[in-house]
This record gives structure tokens, sequence and C-alpha cells, in this order.
């Protein structure tokens, strides 16, 4: 663990992570795509082969001693996520796959129950497809319409817009939290205060916030929130849905089965109380217990140190891209964005361009980032992004900005 100070000490940091010591053919890795997976600390490792040497087994279905260890570890895990995002207790968060199933959850469990002809799902032009693709297809299901609140030309939200799109007609206003492809952090707190003024639910997408932000469900005042482990120095396979507890008590589960119920008869079934209701079957219990060794280190090494640290090199690597007359940065300028920069080069395909800095030993992601709608309105088939957190350092952009522009004279 690197030193405690008011600045955050990425080299100190990086011993924490074995893998940020690889080479290829021997050029260090930069590792600069944490937006799609962040590595994971030695301690998260650690606890999860720890849980597998001492205590593997089954939870909440034998009295024997390995069974009762993992259970404990299980649902404390909640308890740790629920004071992470703020939430009143375990009850409120239910361990899920990743934020898209967590998504699913909610469209499956009470979308697909609730909605129907007249009622629409007010979404964002920057919705990733986790959260378009599952409201899109369940409004199909049900006869319900979405509509999209759209941005403006520096990548944010128009307001204006968001202010008429959501009426009374309004079932929900799903929004992305922090755009994985502009950057842009969104006003949640405006938007749950406008949904709510017309009886609708909002759910925020937390997938690239939870990571860089402090989140405090209580405060944003939203009905839900989802987020990834392996975006947070967990595991994948696990994420959370926190839901407000009043609203998760009233909706159905969709996946039935094992410890989802608290009696079953041939005739019918009741439900488990929460969080368990909405975990059927055996659940990813080490990876759960990864997630709250994750969280736990965040804390530790401090999430406004995280944002301050990651936001400045996001800032910086803005900076020095748009140097060149020929690279455009999306989305709102180098002092009011998240931590990533989503651009492209003059001439150069989003994936050549990854390609080539690849071959620097630079991992950035290429592609449309699971955002086609939102590159289709930006005008752009693909961008390549760099993404940052706590662990990278300046001299990294700078071998980033480096290898860009061996590609850019490579095309010229
Ligand atoms: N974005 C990226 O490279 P999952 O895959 O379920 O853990 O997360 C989905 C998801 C939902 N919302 C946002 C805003 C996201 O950024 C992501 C994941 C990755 O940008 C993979 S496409």
């Amino acid at each position: 663990m690197g030193v405690q100070s008011e600045r955050l000490d990425a080299p100190a940091l990086r011993e924490d992570f074995p893998i940020l010591e690889r080479e290829f053919d021997g050029t260090p890795l930069v590792y600069l795509d944490n937006a799609a997976t962040s590595q994971t600390p030695e301690r998260v490792v650690e606890s999860i082969s720890d849980y597998y040497y001492r205590y593997n087994a089954n939870v909440h279905r034998g009295i024997h001693n390995l069974s009762q260890e993992a259970s404990i570890a299980y649902e404390e895990a909640h308890d740790t996520v629920a004071e992470f995002i703020g939430a009143a207790g375990r009850e409120e968060v239910v361990f899920t796959k990743n934020t898209t199933e967590a998504m699913n959850t909610v469209a499956y469990a009470w979308g697909l129950n609730e909605l129907g002809p007249g009622d629409e799902v007010v979404l964002t032009e920057m919705e990733h497809h986790a959260s378009l693709v599952t409201w899109q297809q369940i409004a199909k299901k049900t006869g319900a319409e979405c509509r999209f609140i759209p941005i403006t030309d520096d990548g944010y939200l128009d307001m204006n817009a968001a202010a008429d799109l959501i009426t009374d007609d309004t079932r929900m206003v799903s929004v992305v939290h922090a755009s994985n492809t502009l950057g842009t952090v969104n006003p949640v707190r405006e938007l749950a205060d406008i949904a709510h003024d017309h009886g609708a639910y909002i759910f925020v997408d937390g997938a690239q916030s939870a990571p860089h932000m402090e989140i405090d469900v209580a405060e944003l005042d939203c009905d839900f929130f989802a987020f990834s482990a392996h975006k947070v120095c967990g595991p994948t396979g696990i994420g959370a849905l926190y839901g407000k507890e009043e609203i998760l008590e009233a909706m159905e589960p969709y996946l039935y089965g094992g410890d989802m119920i608290l009696k079953v008869t041939f005739e019918d079934s009741q439900w488990n109380e929460l969080p368990w209701k909405f975990e059927a079957g055996t659940p990813n219990i080490a990876q759960a217990i990864g997630f709250a060794e994750a969280v736990e280190y965040v804390e530790d090494v401090g999430i406004d140190r995280i944002h301050r640290h990651s936001t400045d090199l996001a800032a910086y690597a803005y900076d020095r891209l748009t140097e060149y007359d020929d690279v455009e940065v999306y989305g709102p300028p180098a002092d009011d964005r998240g931590p990533l920069v989503a651009f492209n080069v003059d001439g150069v395909h989003a994936h050549d361009l990854s390609s080539i800095v690849n071959d620097y030993g630079v991992a950035i992601r290429a592609g449309d980032h699971c955002t086609q709608p939102l590159h289709d309105v930006l005008g752009a088939t693909a961008s390549a992004r760099a993404s940052f957190y706590l662990y990278n350092t300046e001299s990294e952009v700078d071998a980033l900005v480096e290898a860009v522009n061996e590609a850019r004279q490579l095309f010229a």
C-alpha cells in the first residue's frame, strides 16, 4: 500500500499490482484500458485464494463450520459494498454478475411487469448498450416507448430537453452517471428530482462513476444504482444492484430456484427476505469476497485522491493530444471530465491506432465502446480510448502521446 498523503503516490501503489511489471519484447506495459477492466491488487487476489484454501463451501446451505464461515463472509461482503455506496444496509444490495445483469434484473423484474403501452422510458444519447439495449428490448415486449435526452455539441446532456422529455408518462429514467466514451459526468441528482416530480423511478448506471467518485445513493436519491467489481480493482463475475428497500420489497424476482425462497409447496412458493430474494442459486461466493476486499482497498487509498489523480491524468492527456490539429477528443473540456479520453486521429482508423500503440506497449481500447448510437451522433464509427486509474502516471500519458504521434506520422 502506498504512502497516505494528500496526493496519491502512484509509483508506490503500482507495487500492489504485480501485473504492471509485465513487459512485451522488453517494452514495459502501459495499461490505459481501465474503463474496460481495472487491474487487481495482490490483497484482492489473496482474499479469493484464502477463501478457496481455507473456507470454500456453499453458503446458506450447511450448518457445518466451513459453510458458516463462507456464509458470514458472503453476507458481510454485502454490508461492505452497501457502506461503499451509502446504502442503508445489505437488504438494499443485490449481487449480480455485473452492471449489465443488474440492469436486466430491474428491466425483467420491474419493467416487464409494470410497463405497458403509453408508458415511457427516458434514456440519454450517451447510454451504454447495457442500458440502451435492455430498455429498448423491454419496451418492444411491453409496448412502452424509449425516448433519448440529446447531448450538446460539447458532450453535456441537454437539460432543457431533459425537462421536456420527462413527463407524467415517464415511468423510468435510466441514465449513465459517467459516460465511458465522452467522460461527461451527468447531473444525476437533478435528473432524479425531475423524475420523482413526475412519479418516475431513476436508474443510475454507475459502472464508470463508482470506481472514481464517492457515491452516496441517498444523496443522489436514485431508486436503483449499478456497478461492476472488475472496474473497481475487483474480480470479474460480480457486480451490485442497489435498490431502495421498499421498491425491491415490492418487486417480483425474475430468477427462480434455490435460496431465493422461504417456503415451497407443490402449489406455491414464498420469497426469501432481501437481498436473497434476487440471488437465486449458488452465488459467486469467491468473487463477492474479492469484491468487498477491492472496495476496501479503494477506500484505503482514498476515493477522492483516486478521482483527483485520474482526472488530472485525463486532463493532461486531453491537453497533450489536442496539441495536434488532426486529433479530436470527444466530450467536455479538459478540466470538466471523468478519467478518460476518447479520440480520433484524422485518417487513422481507431483499430490501426490501437494496434500501433500496442507495439509501444500501450494498451488502449478501440471500437465503439458499446455506445454505437452515441458514435452515430458523434459522426464516428469508432474511437480510440485511453482511461486512467490510481496506478497510472504522467510518464505513461507521455508514452501514449508519443505512440499516437508515431501512428500519425506513419499514416501521414
Ligand atoms: N464498459 C468499457 O470498456 P459490465 O460489462 O456489465 O461490467 O459493464 C457494462 C457497462 C455499463 N455501463 C457503462 C457506462 C460501462 O462503461 C460499462 C462497461 C466497458 O467501456 C466495456 S464495454
